[in-house]
């Protein structure tokens, strides 16, 4: 009975061990982020926006739940609306990604605001942006600062 017992536990608890495992780090490493970038600010401006494309490559359904950065006070989730052909900015509390889908923040769209620099973005600098998800990843992307209205 004994060995029947280790049997068992060798053979279908190791695999499903295995298994939760992988499927663990396969969701720690789904999600990944390209083309980071934010527009210079200009004079005495103290905000900014960050565009980016960001990818689940996973198979959990994971979103962006909240930024930061340490080059200012504040950064959040802003989507541009659309409210009788005046287009607005609001905060969004989650910009949500499934399995598989590629979400892209850019100018018109989807984007990152930065309240309060605490300097200007100059062009061709880079500074960290840290995004963090509903399932719990930090992740932290080098945005660069680029000409590219
Ligand atoms: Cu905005």
């Amino acid at each position: 009975m004994r060995k029947i017992i280790l049997f068992l536990v060798i053979c279908v608890g190791l695999p499903f061990l295995l298994l939760k495992c992988m499927g663990t780090a396969q969701s720690k490493e789904s999600i990944t982020v390209s083309n980071a970038f934010a527009n210079p600010t200009m004079g005495d401006l103290k905000v900014g926006a960050v565009f980016f494309d960001i990818q689940n490559k996973g198979t959990i359904p994971d979103a962006v739940v909240a930024v930061e950065t340490p080059i200012a006070a504040r950064a959040e989730l802003h989507e541009h609306t659309h409210e009788n052909g005046v287009m607005r900015m609001r905060q969004v509390n989650a910009v949500e990604l499934a399995p598989g889908q590629l979400v892209k923040f850019e100018p018109g769209d989807l984007h990152v605001m930065l309240f309060d620099l605490k300097k200007p973005l100059k062009l061709h600098e880079r500074f960290p942006l840290i995004l963090k998800t509903r399932v719990g990843l930090k992740m932290t992307v080098m945005v660069k600062v680029e000409d590219r209205d």
